[in-house]
């Protein structure tokens, strides 16, 4: 399998967050990709090919035009304001206020077009996002011409961001870019099956309401666990779109028996809907030692979730999302892949 990856994404690094009250070093930090991209050399998984460029059209697809322009301002603007630090928002258009005017300081427009304070940006946060956006349609495009699968090894992640909002780490979807490009490219129907940990609230939004792209997603219960407001099991989609949204919380503690049995169901779902490609999230955030994540798979099971894959038999296109074990990073996400190629 070819890994598609970019050196850009370094450029964003040096983040901050905010966890029960305290502004910590941020967990997504440059060495997870790095692990990441060590793994798969030592591992041979296969060759490591650089992004070709692309232009934004392929975003505003699943993305607000607007909010995608917005992106590569951010930092200037930020800067022209004379601060340093991250570009983070802390004005949120929430429930009784006003989100159908567009304000126009950065401080607000952050706010307006974030539905939290974990997507900060720094200098080289735009570059590392276009990256990211760039390895996952190059990687795609690998899928489209005849690869049984690829790997786009994207930081930052993107499952988290919304048609008009970033968050969680998140700024591009990067996999419902994908998605909607193998439909633009002729495919009748895509699946995203999203094994990350956390709910992926932007891929669910931006696909709510159309029965051309199923989602499936595993992740912590969101009565518990981040992102908190999405990610329930009543949550099956709207309008043409109504069973298309597939979604399978789990309590803390989740190991491989009950995680295995959600991700049967699912892959069983996605079968049936006879998809002509298949887009994983892949998260290994659902590792015992994650330091942010409640549930208990161990290193052995990546393979077995890898294999499982490889049984549905269809192109896959592999796009890299959460996993904040550092050490162990590489050896569970490529742990999927060698799965996924012995399957
Ligand atoms: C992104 B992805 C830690 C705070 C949680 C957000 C987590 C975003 C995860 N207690 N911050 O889904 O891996
Ligand atoms: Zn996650």
């Amino acid at each position: 399998m070819k890994t598609i990856f970019s050196p850009l994404h370094a450029g964003h690094s040096g983040q901050m967050e905010l966890v029960a009250g305290e502004i910590v070093p941020g967990f997504e930090m440059p060495s997870r990709a790095e692990y990441v991209r060590a793994r798969v050399e030592s591992e041979k998984l296969g060759p490591i090919l650089p992004p070709v460029e692309h232009d934004l059209a392929a975003a505003k697809r699943v993305h607000a035009a607007d909010y995608i322009d917005f992106l590569p301002t951010v930092w200037p603007e930020w800067e022209k304001s004379g601060r340093g630090g991250s570009a983070l928002g802390y004005t949120w258009p929430t429930r009784g206020l006003r989100a159908d005017v567009r304000p126009k300081t950065i401080d607000a427009l952050l706010g307006y077009y974030s539905f939290d304070a974990g997507a900060p940006f720094v200098k080289g946060t735009w570059d590392a996002i276009k990256s990211s956006y760039d390895v996952a349609l190059t990687a795609a495009e690998l899928v489209k011409g005849g690869e049984r699968s690829a790997f786009a090894l994207c930081r930052p992640p993107g499952h988290h961001a919304g048609a008009a909002f970033m968050g969680g780490y998140c700024f591009i979807n990067n996999a419902a870019v994908a998605a909607q490009w193998f439909r633009d490219q002729g495919a009748k129907k895509v699946s995203i099956l999203d094994v990350d940990y956390h709910h992926g609230n932007g891929t669910q939004e931006i696909f709510y309401s159309r029965a051309d792209v199923q989602v499936l997603n595993l992740h912590g219960d969101p009565m518990s666990e981040y992102p908190f407001f999405l990610g329930h099991a009543d949550e099956r989609g709207a309008g043409e779109g109504e069973g298309f949204n597939i979604n399978y919380p789990m309590p803390p503690g989740t190991s491989w028996e009950r995680w295995s049995a959600s991700h049967e169901d699912a892959c069983a779902k996605l079968q049936d809907y006879g998809p002509d490609a298949v887009v994983v999230s892949l998260g290994v955030d659902t590792f015992e030692k994650d330091p942010i994540s409640q549930f208990k798979l161990k290193t052995e099971d990546y393979p077995k979730i890898g294999r499982r894959i490889a049984r549905l038999g269809l192109p896959t296109l592999f796009v890299m999302e959460g996993g904040y074990a550092v050490e162990e990073i590489g050896i569970n996400a490529v742990g999927v892949l060698t799965g996924f190629e012995e399957g």
